[in-house]
């Protein structure tokens, strides 16, 4: 595949300056057809100005196409780690398109997406895993998830995972030495508490990775908050007041959402994603209740839930609220306070709200919605992430952490020393069964950042998602 020449638009249109990307073995050879210079004698790493031309075969004439810069790459030490190019020309539609097909006139293709980083993976520039990072970074929207994305392109998460295997690697050797010495029936080299000790450290940091992933997704995905109360209380208001937009409809009428409405914020580097959600009432309409029901499964889905009101709310219905959001993070919020009627909390209350936030705001006037922002961000309990931590957001990665700690678990319990979430107790397994299980927990995590073995339908399903150029 890699003696194919390929070439790919690396920016989007419509900008002043666009980028033409071309990798393979004869790329310089294709791209010195077009240019006013011959680019196979080139410096490595050099950047040089020219005309990129198309020779008219009737009039004998060069047409000038742009006057462009294009910056040269000498295997091994380019992206790709081929010979490569990247011409920065003008970003006109016109110039991008004649350019493109001026190079696949001249024996380059057009590449497939994620196509330069397949092969900078296969070159081994880069691992599977900070490959992936790569598409991340470019998708990333905020500071949180540009820190993880550029924290794993460095290959942060492929050293952890590299020293990972190192620990299960000294393991398993210390558990083939008494396989060598089998014949000596008695004989049990590896001190077992040792063994089950290390496997635990191994195992327990694996479990923190893939712990770690329900707070890469949320910090990946936007994280849910759902903004549900009685009708009229001023949710559609706060929801546009967050976004500082006329997102969703406002009015005194009771019953005025009737359907979900989600849209998303950042919030000190983190995206938050609010869904307003139809009033909670009794009523007879048959389509207000469908959103009714909605506005149940956004509190289903959120991870925080502002639970508005504007009016004393009762013990009763204080205790049903908390038992329907049970294991999200509450905040109560207390809207209207601008008005003259507006309610002071009953103190008697005061101490089943003590565990929750209680925010008092003016949706409508502006009033301490900058309290309420820190109260959600807090809500989030997003760690602060250093350069150092380790966030899991990849599904193939948590996937493949969940297998590695499956096998681990099954080497704890056969060391029978283990206390397993499982009560039964488990009978010392022989080593060669212990071995099979290590290389099974060594492989998974291998699978992550590429390892020797990676099927081309795991890389083709991987790269298809990145972005054609990249
Ligand atoms: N005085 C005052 N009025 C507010 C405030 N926030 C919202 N309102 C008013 O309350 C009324 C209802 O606001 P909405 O935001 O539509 O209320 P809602 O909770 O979305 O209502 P439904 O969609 O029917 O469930 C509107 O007339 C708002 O202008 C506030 O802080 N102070
Ligand atoms: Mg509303």
């Amino acid at each position: 595949m890699n003696n194919e020449n390929i070439g790919a638009l690396s920016a989007a249109t419509g900008g002043a300056l666009g980028i033409i990307r071309i990798s393979g073995p004869q790329s310089l050879e294709i791209l010195s057809h077009i240019f006013s210079k011959d680019l196979t004698k080139a410096q490595p790493n050099t950047i040089h100005y020219g005309h990129l031309v198309e020779h008219d075969a009737v009039s004998q004439h060069q047409n000038i196409i742009d006057e462009v810069l294009v910056s040269v790459f000498q295997a091994p030490h380019s992206y790709t780690g081929e010979d490569s190019a990247e011409i920065s020309c003008h970003g006109s539609r016109y110039i991008l398109n004649k350019v493109l097909a001026l190079l696949c006139q001249h024996g380059c293709r057009m590449a497939n997406p994620g196509e330069f980083t397949m092969r900078a993976y296969l070159n081994g520039k880069l691992d599977l895993s900070q490959a992936e990072a790569v598409a991340d970074l470019i998708a990333s929207t905020n500071k949180a998830t540009h820190d993880i994305a550029m924290s794993q392109l460095r290959g942060h998460f492929s050293s952890e995972l590299g020293k990972l295997r190192e620990q299960l690697l000294k393991l398993t050797s210390l558990i083939e030495l008494e396989l060598d010495f089998s014949d000596h029936e008695d004989l049990e080299f590896a001190d077992r508490s040792e063994l089950n000790e290390l496997a635990k450290i191994i195992n327990n940091y694996i479990k923190k990775l893939i712990q770690s992933f329900e707070t890469g997704k949320a910090i990946k995905q936007g994280i849910p908050v759902a903004i549900v109360g009685k009708t009229n209380v001023g949710k559609s208001t706060l929801l546009n007041r967050l976004l500082h937009e006329d997102r969703a409809i406002v009015s005194d009428i009771h019953g005025t959402t009737r359907d979900t409405i989600e849209d998303t914020i950042d919030i000190q580097g983190i995206t938050f994603r609010f869904i307003d959600t139809a009033g909670i009432r009794q009523t007879t309409d048959q389509v207000e209740q469908i959103g009714i029901e909605r506005t149940y499964q956004a509190i289903q889905k959120a991870r925080i839930v502002i639970w508005m009101v504007d009016q004393q709310p009762s013990q009763k219905e204080i205790q049903e609220f908390i038992e329907q959001v049970k294991d999200k993070s509450l905040i109560i919020t207390q809207n209207k306070i601008d008005k003259e009627d507006g309610f002071k909390i009953d103190s008697s209350l005061l101490n089943t709200l003590q565990k929750y936030s209680f925010i008092k705001i003016s949706a409508k006037h502006n009033l301490h919605i900058d309290q309420l922002e820190k109260a959600i961000y807090q809500a989030a309990d997003i760690p602060t992430l250093t350069d150092t931590d380790v966030i899991v957001t990849n599904a193939r990665h948590f996937d493949a952490l969940q297998r590695a700690h499956a096998s681990l678990q099954r080497v704890l319990d056969g060391l029978g020393t283990s206390n397993s979430s499982s009560s039964i107790s488990h009978s010392p397994l022989p080593p060669d069964l212990l071995a099979e299980d290590l290389r099974l927990a060594i492989e998974h995590l291998s699978e992550i950042t590429g390892g020797q073995i990676t099927p081309n339908e795991v890389l083709g399903n991987i790269f298809k998602n990145f972005c054609v150029g990249k």
